[in-house]
């Protein structure tokens, strides 16, 4: 199948979230993100760029993705006629980094590529879930007794885990808060990376509050010593920041890093290179999961196709619209079902509505490519 992609359209957004989200790396009130639109044959193919406005989840920013975008990926795709999500996939090996940039772009053509092929996109990637079991990750608040509340009410909405953000001094007292309230829920820790190889003792004490798995304590590179901590703790430590590629992810199960790999699109680059991961995981028996990045209805729908693979073996960070954006930009929003799972869209393409009203309200600052007239 070749596509001719014609256009392409770059778009900075701005959405509030509903509720400030604060990691050890700092608070936000709002998300800010890049949407590429590519167009083929009066089809439309939706990708989203994760990056957020500061260097802190990564070094990636809007700024930078708009720039590696612009300067390079938007002709690649105009100028050479790539023609797949593969064909793009191979072509940008050669650009070092900006994995982000990279992911938001294959996403786009991996949603025209199954617009024009009238499929969903869990058909295209071999998915076999139609339900994704959905976890809710919260962030650091002001007060002990807000979280205790806010857990509280997305236990009663239904969530099947939930998932605390820890740092150095909101860590074990909270985990033990929370056990103390409800001992039984599916509880996880996530760091951000905020801790050292030096705080191995405090993180040891987080063994007894039967933590799910404690995702990323150390920073991104560093996979020696999370196999020094791994070895020493009964929790299964999670990487997330650190599992860039299929290929790190085989050095960090080699290493003993971790036992559960976090996959998220645009931390790995794309479709392509999260499948890979998670085929590989699959061989060597590493449940994965999916990650999220606080994306619109647009970039959590591409999620939840990849969430339909079958290693994908633990809720996930996939919640209802509702749980972000007072009105996402997608239509029907996502919500989750009694069960505390959300549907994989069945419609062609990522199987949802972009509201081209709403896009156009939330753009700070947009710029066409190719042949408009
Ligand atoms: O580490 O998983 C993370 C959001 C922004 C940056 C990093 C992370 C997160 C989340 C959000 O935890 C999960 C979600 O999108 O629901
Ligand atoms: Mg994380």
């Amino acid at each position: 199948m070749s596509i001719k992609i014609d256009r392409i359209e770059l778009s900075l957004l701005e959405l509030p979230y509903v509720h400030y989200f604060e990691t050890s790396f700092g608070r936000e009130e709002s998300k800010t993100f890049i949407l590429v639109r590519v167009y083929a044959d009066g089809l439309c193919g939706y990708g989203e760029v994760v990056a957020d406005r500061g260097p802190f989840y990564s070094y990636e920013t809007t700024s930078t993705a708009w720039m590696i975008l612009k300067e390079y990926f938007v002709p690649l795709v105009l100028d050479s006629s790539v023609t797949d999500p593969l064909d793009f996939y191979n072509r940008v090996q050669k650009y070092s980094g900006h994995p982000m940039a990279k992911a938001g772009m294959e996403l786009a053509l991996w949603d025209l590529l199954a617009k024009q092929k009238n499929q969903p996109l869990w058909q295209l990637y071999n998915g076999e879930r139609k339900e994704i079991p959905s976890g809710v990750s919260v962030g650091i608040q002001d007060t002990e007794a807000e979280l205790l509340e806010r857990i509280e009410a997305f236990m009663q909405e239904g969530y099947l885990r939930i998932k605390i953000k820890i740092k150095p001094g909101w860590d074990v007292d909270i985990c033990r808060a929370i056990r103390k309230s409800f001992p039984d829920i599916l509880l996880q820790a996530d760091a951000n990376g905020a801790y050292s190889l030096k705080d191995k003792d405090l993180l040891k004490e987080l063994d007894e509050f039967d933590l799910l798995m404690l995702e990323q304590p150390f920073p991104a590179y560093d996979l020696w010593d999370h196999s020094r901590l791994q070895l020493e703790m009964k929790t299964a430590i999670c990487l997330d920041e650190s599992a860039v590629s299929a290929e790190t992810v085989r050095k960090a199960l080699e290493m003993g890093s971790c036992r559960i790999i976090n996959i998220k699109v645009g931390r790995v680059s794309g479709i392509i290179e999260a499948r890979k991961i998670h085929d590989f995981c699959e061989k060597k028996t590493i449940p994965v999961w999916c990650g999220g990045m606080l994306e619109s209805g647009i970039g959590r729908a591409h999620n939840l196709h990849l969430a339909s693979l079958p290693n994908f073996k633990f809720p996930n960070d996939l919640s209802a619209s509702k749980r972000y954006y007072s009105q996402d930009l997608i239509e029907p929003q996502i919500d989750i079902t009694k069960d505390g799972t959300i549907r994989v869209p069945e419609g062609a393409g990522i199987g949802v509505f972009p509201q081209e009203d709403r896009i156009k309200r939330a753009t700070l600052q947009h710029e066409k490519f190719g042949a408009w007239h």
